[in-house]
C-alpha cells in the first residue's frame, strides 16, 4: 500500500471560499481592522486606477518582448510567450536566481521607475496608515513576478512571507496582479485566519521562495477569486499564501509584491536592499522621482538580525 503524503492529499485540503470585497469597509476604520484582524488578509476590487496597473504590465512585457521571448502572434498586453524561445532557454537562465526568468529581464524589470513608484500610491499608503495605526514605510525591496510558462516553472507553494521578510510580524505584503488574473491563470490564494496559528515547520518545495508550509490540522479555508486590474490583496506576514497552477498555456503571469510596516517597528536589514544583486544607483538610472529614492534612509529603524533557523523547522511535520 502506497504512504499518504500528507501535503498532496486533496482528501485533507482545506475546503475554498470566494474573496470578499473590502472596499465597503474602507470608511469604516474600527471595522476594516476588526475584519484584517479576524481573516489576515484584505480583498480590494478596483483599489488602483486600471492605467497605472497597466503601465506597469506594457513595460514588463515590452521588455520580455526586446528579449525575444514574447510570441509575436499576439498583442503585446495579451502577455503570450514564446514557447519555443521559452524552450531554448537553460534551467539556469529560465531560473535565475529562483526568480523564474533570465538575468537581463530580471534586471529591466527592477529599473522600471513606475514598477516601484506603485508603493508610494498616496491612497495605499493611507490605507496601510489606517491598519496600522502609524506612519507607514514600504520597503524598498518590491519583488516582481514574471512567471513565465517554461519548463522549469513551479508554481508558489503554500507559505508564510515571515519565513522571508523577518523583522517584524506585522508587516503587510501588498500583492497587485499586473493585468487580469483569473484563478486559471495562478492567482494568488489565502488560507484564512492562517495568521493566527504562528509561525509554521516548513519543508523544501521547488517553487518561489523555496520552502512550503505545513498546513496538518490548521482547520483554515483558502480564499480566491478571479482578480481584475486594479484589484489586489494584502496579507499579514503570518498569513499562509500561495499561487494557483497556470492553466492558460502560453500566457505569463505579471504581479508584484511590495511589503509594508511602521516606521516604529523593528526591519529586517534586507528589506531596505534590491531584490537581487544590483545596487541601488544602478536601478535608479534614469529615474525622474527623485523623491522614491533612498526614501527610507531618513528614518530612524531599529534593526533585527536574520533568524535562518526558523525556515528549516522540518522536525514540525504532522
Ligand atoms: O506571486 C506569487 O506567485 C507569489 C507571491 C508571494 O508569495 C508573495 O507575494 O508573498
Amino acid at each position: 500500500m502506497s504512504e499518504i503524503n500528507p501535503l498532496q492529499d486533496t482528501a485533507l485540503m482545506p475546503a475554498t471560499r470566494k474573496f470578499e470585497d473590502a472596499t465597503p469597509l474602507m470608511e469604516q476604520p474600527v471595522k476594516l481592522l476588526e475584519k484584517a484582524n479576524e481573516k489576515g488578509y484584505l480583498f480590494f476590487k478596483g483599489f488602483f486606477a486600471r492605467e497605472s496597473i497597466l503601465n506597469v504590465r506594457r513595460a514588463i512585457l515590452q521588455i520580455l518582448q526586446e528579449q525575444g521571448l514574447l510570441d509575436p502572434g499576439h498583442p503585446l498586453m495579451s502577455g503570450y510567450a514564446d514557447l519555443a524561445a521559452l524552450d531554448r532557454l537553460s534551467e539556469e537562465d529560465a531560473n535565475w536566481n529562483g526568480v523564474g526568468v533570465p538575468y537581463e529581464v530580471y534586471l529591466a524589470v527592477q529599473k522600471l521607475e513606475s514598477f516601484h513608484a506603485l508603493t508610494h500610491e498616496p491612497k495605499l499608503l493611507s490605507l496601510y496608515e489606517v491598519l496600522f495605526g502609524a506612519r507607514v514605510i514600504p520597503h524598498p525591496r518590491n519583488i516582481a513576478r514574471v512567471m513565465l510558462p517554461h519548463r522549469f516553472a513551479h508554481a508558489t507553494p503554500p507559505h508564510q512571507d515571515f519565513l522571508h521578510i523577518q523583522g517584524d510580524y506585522d508587516t503587510w505584503t501588498c500583492w497587485i496582479p499586473l493585468g487580469d488574473v483569473p484563478r486559471e491563470l495562478g492567482g494568488l490564494s489565502i488560507l484564512e485566519g492562517s495568521h493566527k496559528a504562528g509561525l509554521l515547520g516548513v519543508t523544501g518545495n521547488p517553487g518561489a521562495g523555496g520552502l512550503e508550509s505545513i498546513l496538518c490540522g490548521l482547520g483554515c479555508e483558502w480564499a480566491e477569486g478571479d482578480y481584475e486590474t486594479g484589484d489586489f490583496v494584502t496579507f499579514h506576514s503570518l498569513t499562509v499564501h500561495k499561487a494557483l497552477p497556470n492553466k492558460q498555456p502560453g500566457r505569463v503571469r505579471l504581479s508584484c509584491d511590495y511589503r509594508f510596516q511602521s516606521v516604529a517597528h523593528p526591519i529586517e536589514h534586507a528589506s531596505l536592499l534590491p531584490h537581487g544583486p544590483f545596487s541601488w544607483d544602478e536601478l535608479y538610472e534614469g529615474w525622474e522621482r527623485k523623491e522614491l529614492q533612498y526614501y527610507w534612509k531618513q528614518e530612524q529603524f531599529e534593526y533585527t538580525s536574520f533568524d535562518e533557523s526558523i525556515r528549516w523547522q522540518k522536525d514540525k511535520i504532522c
